[in-house]
């Protein structure tokens, strides 16, 4: 009798090369390439064939981490094994979500649908508050909610430092994301600029996805709970983070 094989394992990832003369965005789920890649949805940008999406498979066998560290694509257009990472139509690249985030909205949202366009060269005081809003959410709300994480994930609930957790939400969460949000929400409005949503609440949801997917109890303000309802309803959230 053969002594039993070994399984064989599975055959690596291999990340296509970007689509020249269109806009590629490099994605895994639940990375924080998500931000740009739900304004790609909101915006219908794949189905009008401006914009590429090339997504890490979401697999038991595939590690997005260990994609990121070997993909020879992936290794020449994100040295620092991050992503999101977008390749322009002349095979430029550039990084940083909220980047390329307000990159996309300014090359193909000249509608408005996600953003106060601009006027005749004034700054609206909306306009300065979704490009504050967008910057906040990435570079403040992101940080905040990911030291949570690092905490929280694949940890179980009592094995957990939940004295440094309390710690960080009270010092860092509670401040820089619910408070922040509560405050803006206190006038009854829907969404981050008002009646209409647009990319800075993207960029809140992914934060206030990560705040629940931690499963620590961070989020208790009554607006901002609704307020989270309200982005995870829309079919680009279900889509990304409802698997
Ligand atoms: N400031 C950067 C952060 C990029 C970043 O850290 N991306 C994370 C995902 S959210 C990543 O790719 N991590 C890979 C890893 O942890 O191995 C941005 O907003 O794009």
């Amino acid at each position: 009798m053969s002594p039993p094989k070994a399984a064989a394992a599975p055959p690596p990832v291999l990340m296509p090369e970007p689509t020249m003369g269109m806009w590629n965005i490099y994605h895994a789920p639940w990375l924080c390439s998500s931000i740009p890649v739900q304004i790609v949805m909101e915006l219908g940008l794949e189905e009008a064939n401006k914009v590429v999406v090339h997504t890490i498979p979401s697999s038991p066998t595939v590690d997005a981490r260990n994609v990121l560290k070997t993909d020879p694509v992936l290794l020449r257009l994100s040295p620092r094994h991050v992503l999101p990472v977008a390749v322009l139509p002349d095979g430029s690249s550039m990084c940083e979500s909220a980047a390329i985030s307000l990159a996309i909205l300014e090359t193909f949202d000249k509608a408005g649908k996600l953003l106060p366009v601009p006027g005749n060269g004034e700054l609206s005081p909306k306009r300065a508050q979704f490009l504050q809003g967008v910057v906040y959410a990435v570079a403040e709300g992101y940080p905040s909610v990911m030291k949570l994480f690092d905490k929280c994930y694949h940890i179980p609930k009592v094995k957990r430092d939940n004295v440094a957790i309390a710690e960080l939400k009270r010092t860092s969460f509670e401040p820089v994301v619910e408070a922040h949000l509560g405050r803006i929400l206190a006038d009854s409005r829907d969404y981050y600029l008002g009646a209409e949503f647009s990319a800075v609440d993207v960029c809140f949801g992914y934060v206030l996805m990560v705040a629940e997917y931690c499963d620590a109890d961070l989020v208790g303000h009554p607006l901002v709970v609704a307020y989270h309802a309200r982005l995870a309803a829309r079919k680009s959230y279900k889509e990304l983070f409802c698997m």
